[in-house]
């Protein structure tokens, strides 16, 4: 073995380990709301090294990558035999995402993927890109992992290489390895962001949908739709309504969509969604929460002013600036509530709550008055009482 091949396998081995195994720690006092942990829990260095490497002296004498990876993020996120697991949006230097699971001990660090990504069937019309997954454990019994996949627009003129579809891509599993693909979801407008709730409603699958007119504009589509549909297997939504809205001068009057399916809780469900506007430095997104009925989830009962969590330091440097984005998170049993959310569309983080902090957010904090003098009384009443005391 040349010593070059050599320093740089053991090197880079080294730094692997090191970074899957770093200890990852909150960051206090925060907000009383949630803690932010230091580290982020997966960046594209965490992808492993015989991914991304050739490791065979004879073929990769340089010990060069092979496969470059630039990005892991966008997780969905479950429970399961005692392992905290993301289904990781990984996408590599080409552009490319494919889903690949990561899983911990303890769902704040080392997080190690699985040997090889999800080799998800295809349909028989071939995703381009296929990203953003939400694992519902279903009352049926079946892991549903849904996730957007796009196609080059068909009717785009010739010379537009930029416009495309995206439909929700759904498939389902008993192991998280191996996978069966179920059609795509039949809509009239195009989908992004389509979550299952995990129990049936009157009998049939609920969705959460995000109808949008175009692959980038959410347009005349009001916000985040639920829709009941009868079966998965050729899922198609006849009737859609809004049961998020979005509202000028929001963190939402661009885009909203639902995050991963919304946790069950004694006081209704709680849901976590991505708020966007736009601004001179162009979307920004950040994510907030709200809650439902517990016998009607597609009833709105709670909404917090603003975001829940926007991105700060770090978290706003990357391919996509100024984005954070979830589509996974885990309440243990215990009711602690790990938020996996990912930073500009390119590493993941996570944040620490429990569900009694959350629905006390989502209860016991204003909601947005939509006025500038609305929320200046909002404030008057909390400094008066608090002088008073
Ligand atoms: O780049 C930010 C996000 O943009 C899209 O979000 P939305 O569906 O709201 O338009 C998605 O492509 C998402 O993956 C991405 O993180």
């Amino acid at each position: 073995m040349s010593n070059l091949f050599k320093n740089r396998l053991e090197t880079v081995t080294t730094e692997y380990e090191k970074l899957i195994t770093q200890k990852n720690e909150s960051i206090l006092p925060g907000n009383g709301i949630f803690e932010r942990y230091k580290n982020p829990v997966l960046t594209a260095d965490h992808t492993p090294v015989f991914w991304r490497y050739d490791m065979n002296e004879q073929t990769n004498p340089f010990f060069m990558e092979r496969f470059g990876i630039n990005g892991t993020f966008n997780a969905g996120a479950i429970k399961w035999n005692d392992k905290y697991i993301m289904a990781v949006r990984v996408e590599g230097n080409d552009r490319k995402s494919f889903f690949a699971i990561a899983e911990s001990p303890n769902g704040i660090d080392n997080f190690r993927f699985w040997d090889y990504p999800i080799t998800m069937p295809e349909t028989d019309s071939p995703d381009t890109n296929v990203y953003d997954m939400r694992l519902t454990a279903h009352q049926d019994g079946w892991i549903y992992g849904l996730f957007c996949s796009e196609r080059k627009d068909p009717n785009a003129p010739a010379g537009d290489l930029s416009s495309a579809v995206a439909a929700a891509g759904i498939a389902r599993t008993q192991d998280l390895k191996n996978w069966e693909r179920l059609p795509d979801l039949k809509t009239k407008s195009q989908q992004r962001n389509v979550v299952l709730h995990p129990e049936f409603v009157d009998g049939k699958y609920a969705l959460y949908t995000r109808p949008q007119d175009g692959f980038i504009d959410a347009g005349s589509g009001g916000g985040i739709g639920w829709a009941l549909v009868d079966n998965m297997t050729n899922a198609e939504v006849k009737e859609e309504k809004i049961i998020n809205f979005r509202h000028y001068h929001t963190i939402k009057e661009l885009k909203n969509g639902e995050g991963p399916h919304p946790i069950k809780t004694s006081k209704g469900w709680l849901h976590l969604a991505h708020g966007v506007r736009a601004c001179a430095a162009g979307l920004r997104y950040v994510l907030y929460l709200y809650m439902t009925d517990l016998e009607q989830p597609d009833k709105l009962i709670a909404e917090p002013a603003g975001h829940l969590m926007a991105p700060m330091d770090e978290e706003r440097v990357g391919d996509v600036s100024n984005v954070l984005f979830t589509n996974g998170w885990i309440a243990d049993e215990d009711g602690t509530v790990y938020i996996y959310y990912a930073s500009c569309d390119t590493r993941m983080h996570v944040a620490v709550s429990s569900v009694d902090r959350l629905v006390d957010y989502c209860l016991n904090t204003a909601p947005d008055g939509y006025r500038s003098a609305t929320s200046v009384q909002i404030l008057n009443t909390i400094i008066k009482n608090n002088l008073e005391l």
